[in-house]
């Protein structure tokens, strides 16, 4: 079974957000930075068993990760079997689909950032205690390069990000943690999350250190929300009774593959249903067959390009697929929309996405979503199309137009071109988060 008390809390279970911050740093003076990170930092860090129970849950969870460069800064010479991390995201930005790094964050160039805190809690003021705590044990040990601070979002909006979608009901289970999935939801073995576990594939190379560590992909996601919003008033699915309003929120729940409030498209394929949302043994029972449905060309229930169908295509893919798998993580970043932008339909306040997907290969995890999936019109493939086209919310064309089949369940040979991306990458970084035990250890020696 798995060692929680030494599994970062993040990975597997995801630290309590009402915010967080995401503190980049690079390494300044090594030698006092691990004996920092000994004395100091390792007791605060929160582990998976910390957060299973409310009465051990901390004031302000605490995780940390290291990008290769980081690693080579804290004198760790050894390679642990991942050429993505290995190389940083930098050098994967093309075959992300983002237009070289011209929208990047220029913190995330030129492999500036050696590792990053993640501090979540309730409030920010809490996070700026601790944070201040930190920085003042690291003192000059540390230099900060960038800060991203996460929140929920207000009111009845809590866990929807900004297009309005509520965000973190599909996860996978992981056997030997998850203790009843719900129906519907996919098993992996551990080793598709945690290095050096059942299932990692590259459990070979591993150094005995990196064991029950696992990779954190980190994208700074920015969200175009008053031109999402103007493309779905701008065309309403016309179908029966629908008024345009309902003609624009199918469109956009088509886009996603579930409604607004978390419903699956596949259940309840023309108006949203909460009451199914909020049922956990129903909101992922789901594969997208049904009695008397040609599976192959049927999208009238959810298009086969739809971002849940095209990043977890369930039983599109036969055997059905058991190494493509991510743990989500992530919170929305950004104000509200203004009432200005809302009546522009034009974004001038940057917002988005902080996206934290962990898994034991990048190549299988979210660069393999990313590109083999979402930036790949021909995916889902064995279907009556020869291009169900790009997903509509992340898939990436390098800054050009995209196409999509099967938005409209009136016309299954209308295709749409998007001539704009809703979500623009403003870069981010690969990091690893180590085991607690690593830290304590290897790391810090
Ligand atoms: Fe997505 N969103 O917050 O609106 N995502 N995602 N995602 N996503 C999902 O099922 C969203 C992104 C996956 O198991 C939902 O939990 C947004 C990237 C996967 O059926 C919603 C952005 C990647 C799933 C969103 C974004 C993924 C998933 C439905 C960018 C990987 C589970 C809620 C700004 C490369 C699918 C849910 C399943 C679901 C949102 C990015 C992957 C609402 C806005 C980059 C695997």
């Amino acid at each position: 079974s798995l060692n929680l008390d030494i599994i970062q809390g993040d990975i597997l279970i995801g630290m309590t957000k009402i915010v967080e911050r995401f503190f980049f740093f690079s390494i300044t003076n090594a030698t006092a930075f691990k004996s920092i990170l000994r004395n100091d930092i390792v007791p605060l860090i929160t582990s998976t068993t910390q957060l299973l129970s409310v009465s051990t849950q901390p004031t302000t969870a605490l995780n940390i990760a290291f990008s290769q460069v980081g690693l080579q800064a804290l004198g760790i010479t050894d390679d642990i079997g991942d050429p993505l991390f290995t190389n940083g995201q930098e050098k994967d930005a093309s075959g992300l689909g983002d237009p070289g790094t011209v929208n990047w964050v220029p913190s995330f160039l030129n492999k500036g950032i050696h590792g990053v805190f993640l501090l979540a809690s309730d409030t920010s003021s809490n996070i700026d205690n601790e944070l201040n705590s930190l920085l003042s044990s690291l003192g000059t040990s540390i230099e900060e390069i960038y800060t991203l601070d996460g929140a929920a979002r207000p009111g009845t909006e809590q866990g929807h990000e900004h297009f309005g979608f509520l965000d973190g009901i599909s996860q996978p289970a992981v056997n030997g943690f998850t203790t009843t999935p719900h129906p519907g939801q996919e098993v992996v073995e551990p080793g598709v999350i945690l290095l050096g576990e059942s299932n990692d594939p590259n459990i070979t190379v591993r150094p005995s250190w990196a064991i029950d560590g696992s990779f954190l992909a980190f994208r700074q996601l920015e969200q175009k929300v008053p031109e999402f919003n103007q493309f779905l008033v701008d065309n309403p699915i016309q179908e029966g009774n629908l008024t345009a309003e309902q003609g624009s929120a199918l469109l956009g729940a088509r886009m996603f593959g579930r409604w607004q409030s978390g419903a699956p498209v596949d259940l309840s394929p023309l108006f949203d249903d909460p009451e199914l949302a909020a049922d956990p043994n129903r909101n992922n029972n789901f594969n997208y067959t049904h009695a008397g449905f040609d599976f192959t060309s049927d999208q009238t229930h959810c298009p086969f390009s739809a971002h849940i169908r095209k990043t977890a295509p369930r039983a599109d893919l036969s055997p059905i697929n058991v190494k493509n798998h991510i743990i989500r993580s992530s919170i929305p970043y950004g104000p509200e929309v203004t009432p200005e932008e809302a009546s522009s339909n034009t974004t001038t306040v940057e917002r988005g996405l902080a996206f934290v997907a962990y898994q034991s290969a990048l190549a299988n995890g979210f660069h393999f979503l990313q590109q083999t999936w979402a930036n790949n019109p021909k995916f889902i493939n064995n279907k009556n199309i020869s291009a169900p086209g790009f997903d509509p919310i992340i898939g990436a064309n390098k800054g050009q137009p995209r196409n999509t089949a099967g938005l409209d369940p009136t016309d299954a040979n209308k295709n749409t071109t998007f001539l704009i991306d809703f979500v623009v990458s403003r870069g981010g970084e690969y990091f690893f988060s180590p085991s607690i035990s690593a830290l304590a250890g290897t790391l810090s020696a």
